[in-house]
């Protein structure tokens, strides 16, 4: 069974979360999926990519899947994590890839959301960053990811309660470029795609990698580097990582 369900129509793509009995988390299976629906859709020219759930249920995504963390002493979240292909694949496609948010998203998704290059989302909408629930240690790139784009009390205060930001503080503090009314999202979500489809392909491609450069460009040296990997794998090789992950397995609350 796909996992995903993907379209291209007047050169706008469609790539929908379908996965609802998980609440559409992102397993590898799942991601592979979305990667090789966005090769395609580059290949097929698309102006404009919607990411989005194929149920409109109470749940965008439920964010990594965490059946597929690694239980033992081992970084979680390495640079070859599907998850991070998938934020990266984002990142890198040459047209603009908008996240149109209907339900709750949580963990990774939230970084994922926070990789699209513009998000919608209706009154339903809430995103919370979770990694303090799982006493997991969080990337370089995710934490860029959210300081890029978030003032840093508000990235803060997302990493340290894990809890939901709510649509309409969402909008507030920049999570989303819009909020609107349930019944108009879908629209307004391609409205805009419509838009970038008659504007220069070329330019908006170069406008899209130039900014990404400039927002990652944060210069750290190598001892930095280590230092910062050092911070994370005090933290996967301690009790808390493994705490969190077999709680939420065993469907009850941590004990940090
Ligand atoms: C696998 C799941 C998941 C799931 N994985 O439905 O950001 S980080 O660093 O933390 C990163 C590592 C990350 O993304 O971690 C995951 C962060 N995600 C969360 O903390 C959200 C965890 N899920 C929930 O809190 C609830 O499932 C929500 C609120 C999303 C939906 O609640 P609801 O009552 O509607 P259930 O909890 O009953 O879940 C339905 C099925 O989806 C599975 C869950 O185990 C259940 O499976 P079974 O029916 O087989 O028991 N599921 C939910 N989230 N992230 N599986």
């Amino acid at each position: 069974m796909p996992l995903i369900k993907t379209s291209l129509t007047d050169d706008i793509g469609t790539i929908g979360f379908d996965r609802e009995a998980k609440r559409n988390a992102l397993s590898a299976g799942l991601i592979a999926e979305t990667i090789a629906a966005l090769d395609d859709l580059e290949a097929r020219k698309a102006r404009a990519v919607i990411l989005r759930s194929v149920v409109a249920g109470k749940v965008w995504s439920a964010g990594h899947d965490v059946e597929e963390l690694p239980r033992a002493n081992v970084d979680p979240l390495p640079y070859s994590d599907p998850l991070e292909q998938l934020l990266r694949a984002v990142k890198a496609f040459p047209a603009p890839v908008i996240a149109m948010v209907h339900g709750t998203v949580w963990g990774g998704a939230c970084d994922l959301v926070m990789a699209c290059d513009l998000v919608y989302g209706d009154e339903t909408c809430a995103f919370a960053i979770t990694p303090a629930k799982l006493g997991l240690p969080y990337n370089v790139a995710g934490f860029l990811n959210f300081m890029s784009r978030l003032p840093l009390n508000v990235v803060k205060e997302m990493f340290f309660a894990a809890e939901p930001v709510p649509a309409e503080r969402a909008e507030r503090v920049g999570i989303v470029n819009r909020i609107v009314p349930a019944a108009d999202l879908e629209q307004t979500v391609y409205d805009m795609a419509r838009t970038f489809t008659t504007r220069s392909a070329a330019a908006i491609a170069a406008a899209k990698e130039s900014i990404r450069v400039l927002s990652e460009s944060a210069p750290i040296n190598p001892a930095t580097f280590e230092y910062l990997h050092g911070l994370r794998r005090d933290v996967y090789f301690g009790p808390d990582y493994h705490e969190g992950t077999a709680a939420f397995l065993e469907k009850r609350e941590p004990k940090f």
